[in-house]
């Protein structure tokens, strides 16, 4: 890590406070109970966890042991039994929520659909006791590929149920993606839609599947939901449509209960190298870290709309639509389509036609919403807001500020939220009565979450200095291991401190400043971060390598106004092959079919040479420097030829 990465974040100086009005009315609104319950949480992390797994979670059998931690490998609430489903759903009922809605969702082309805590149970007891007949069961794996529509959340709830796997599979990626993590984890079970709507079109989610399961051997069934109405082709005794699959089938279903420990979802996320990692969650520990969260960091109360614009195919779905937020007795509102369709001023829109009280978005969007204009914000009231939230990548200040005044009149405290798929829950941010923020940090860790930043030796560094930023202590959403790779997950997370081999290594920079603020700068490795999705630079180069033309790529990330980061690739092509714009595009297509168009590169430069070390390395950080079309910095002693770096220039 270069330092000039790390001073490179503005140094901010405004300061805002929580309101005496929002502090009054606030889930926690004192900062020396902040403090007291902090401290407890990691000087005590036993006593504190098993105080709040208790108050927070419904058990069937209660655990022995808090903690069993033997690096990097942890088991929280051991022996305990409880169902992640009835978590969700059952605990209201029989209460004065039965009735309250659950889910509001609102489709792309204006449909609109409340479904209460009672009717959701109905179709998620229906739906386990179909997987049931289908021979789905305890640790079975299911791919759902799905729309944002309510039956993916229903999917996801009956897998908890019925003790299956889920593993959501972003609708925006691939057949070829798609794939690959059905093959990784061998799943049985594909569920889908026949489309999705985006932009007025049709996303033909059922046609991808088709070609993905082609090379699947382990699917045996696909259920389909009828959404779009698209000519899909089903096949006979594979294929089931959701209603059809109900046909006849009993609508209670017995719950069993199932391990603290036992595997709730697998969700691929890009690491530094070519293959998504399969990251595993499991049942307690998960739960608890995103019903708390939800509660403190969202402030959620009983009346509260709440509105998460992330996809469930993120982890930001899984935890801040589905599970934190159903745990809680919340009510979600959900949003099929694109923030700009018909108009720029979808969301503004559908916030007040909801009356939606806290909005969790990421500064991608923000930004995006910023370029659009003020006049599609100024249409709308937005008085029933009284939150706001960010996730996904650093909050540039004048993002934070333009956020703080147009959306949220002054009036919203913002929670700028770092964590990961891999911490299960939010791990660093303002509590909202409680933390005076500054645009564009994090500020505090959440309770239980020990949080350092170190040099490279693990060391921690004095403040206002930029590190590594770890984790030095287990927490009860942290994930268990990389699906069917537990060698990759003790190299990938617990190996950058060979003195520490209990330090956990989030792959960010940071720095914390002299209030002990955490300001994250972003990824020091090789995973880029475009419009707040991971992408790796591995992944993104092995698509490139496959196609015949191509010799060598090389991806790296330029800094972007809108999305963060663009995509740039290098690519040096075989021996007769000629750079042409129809090359670029068909390469462009060739990335977008093996990874999905969110891998799509920004920029493709065809290079006769890509600059190497003598030992063979891909000199990134001199692509960077091109990329952004700054001179090259920095120690260039150990390339091979700087002449390919030359000629790289002089085609700007
Ligand atoms: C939840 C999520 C994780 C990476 C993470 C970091 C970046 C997320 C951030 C943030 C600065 C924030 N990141 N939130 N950086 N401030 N508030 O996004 O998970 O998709 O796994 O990405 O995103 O670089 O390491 P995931």
């Amino acid at each position: 890590m270069t330092d000039q990465t790390i001073t490179s974040v503005s140094r901010e100086h405004r300061v805002f406070r929580p309101s005496a009005e929002f502090k009054a009315q606030a889930n926690l609104g004192s900062e020396s109970t902040y403090k007291r319950l902090y401290s407890e949480s990691v000087n005590s992390p036993e006593k504190f966890w098993d105080r709040m797994a208790k108050e927070h979670l419904v058990w069937r059998k209660p655990y022995k042991k808090v903690l069993n931690w033997k690096p990097p490998h942890a088991e929280w609430f051991v022996g305990g039994k409880l169902n992640v489903a009835e978590n969700c759903l059952d605990r209201h009922l029989g209460t004065a929520r039965e009735n309250k809605a659950a889910l509001i969702f609102e489709g792309e082309p204006g449909d609109v659909r409340t479904i209460t805590y009672k009717q959701l149970h109905f179709h998620v007891c229906r739906l386990a006791q179909i997987f049931q007949n289908m021979g789905i069961g305890k640790g079975d794996r299911v791919a759902i590929y799905m729309p944002m529509i309510p039956e993916a959340v229903m999917a996801m709830l009956a897998c908890a149920r019925v003790g299956a796997i889920h593993t959501v599979i972003f609708g925006g990626f691939s057949p070829e993606a798609l794939k690959d993590r059905i093959n990784d984890c061998q799943a049985k079970l594909v569920i889908t839609a026949d489309g999705g709507w985006r932009r007025g079109k049709v996303i033909e989610l059922k046609a991808n599947v088709d070609r993905a399961v082609e090379g699947t051997p382990s699917v045996h069934t696909m259920m389909v939901v009828k959404r779009c109405g698209n000519p899909v082709t089903m096949v006979e005794g594979r294929d089931v449509w959701w209603r059809e699959a109900w046909e006849g089938a009993p609508n209670y279903h017995e719950a069993k209960a199932f391990d603290a420990e036992h595997p709730l979802f697998i969700l691929y996320t890009s690491g530094s190298t070519g293959k998504p990692k399969g990251v595993l969650h499991t049942s307690a520990g998960y739960l608890l870290g995103c019903k708390m969260t939800s509660q403190y960091v969202f402030d959620l109360k009983e009346n509260d709309r709440y509105f998460c614009s992330a996809d469930i195919g993120w982890i930001t779905g899984h935890s801040y639509v589905v599970y934190g937020l159903l745990s809680n007795g919340a009510t979600i509102f959900m949003y099929e389509g694109a923030p700009n369709q018909p108009e720029p001023d979808r969301f503004w829109q559908m916030i007040d036609r909801h009356g939606i009280t806290i909005l969790y978005t990421a500064p991608t969007a923000i930004r995006a919403f910023m370029r659009w204009g003020d006049n599609f914000v100024l249409r709308h009231r937005l008085d029933s807001l009284r939150l706001l939230g960010s996730v996904g990548e650093p909050i540039n200040p004048e993002a934070w500020m333009w956020y703080h005044k147009m959306i949220g009149k002054k009036r919203c405290p913002i929670v700028d939220t770092w964590w990961q798929t891999e911490t299960g829950g939010i791990m660093i941010s303002p509590l909202p009565g409680v933390t005076p923020t500054k645009p564009g940090s994090a500020t505090k860790p959440f309770f239980g979450v020990a949080a350092k930043v170190v040099d490279d030796q693990g060391k921690e560094v004095p403040r206002n200095t930029g590190g590594k930023l770890v984790l030095t202590q287990p927490w009860p959403s942290m994930l268990r291991t990389l699906w069917g790779d537990d060698d990759r997950f003790k190299r990938q997370y617990f190996s950058e401190f060979p003195k520490h081999p209990d330090y956990y290594f989030t792959g960010d920079g940071a720095r914390q400043d002299e209030d002990g603020y955490f300001w994250i700068v972003g990824r020091i490795d090789d995973v880029l971060n475009v419009s707040g999705h991971r992408i790796g630079t591995a992944e993104v180069e092995s698509a490139l390598v496959s196609h015949p033309a191509v010799a060598e790529a090389a991806a790296v990330g330029r800094p972007d106004e809108l999305k963060g980061q663009a995509l740039v690739v290098f690519v040096s092509l075989k021996a007769g092959h000629t750079a042409s714009d129809e090359l670029k595009e068909a390469l462009r297509n060739h990335v977008g079919k093996e990874i999905g168009s969110l891998a799509k590169p920004d920029t493709i430069r065809f290079a006769a040479a890509l600059p190497k070390t003598r030992s063979g390395k891909i000199m990134r950080r001199i692509l960077k420097d091109i990329a952004a079309g700054a001179t090259v910095k920095g120690d260039t002693s150990t390339l091979e030829d700087f002449s390919v770096v030359a000629s790289l220039q002089s085609e700007e």
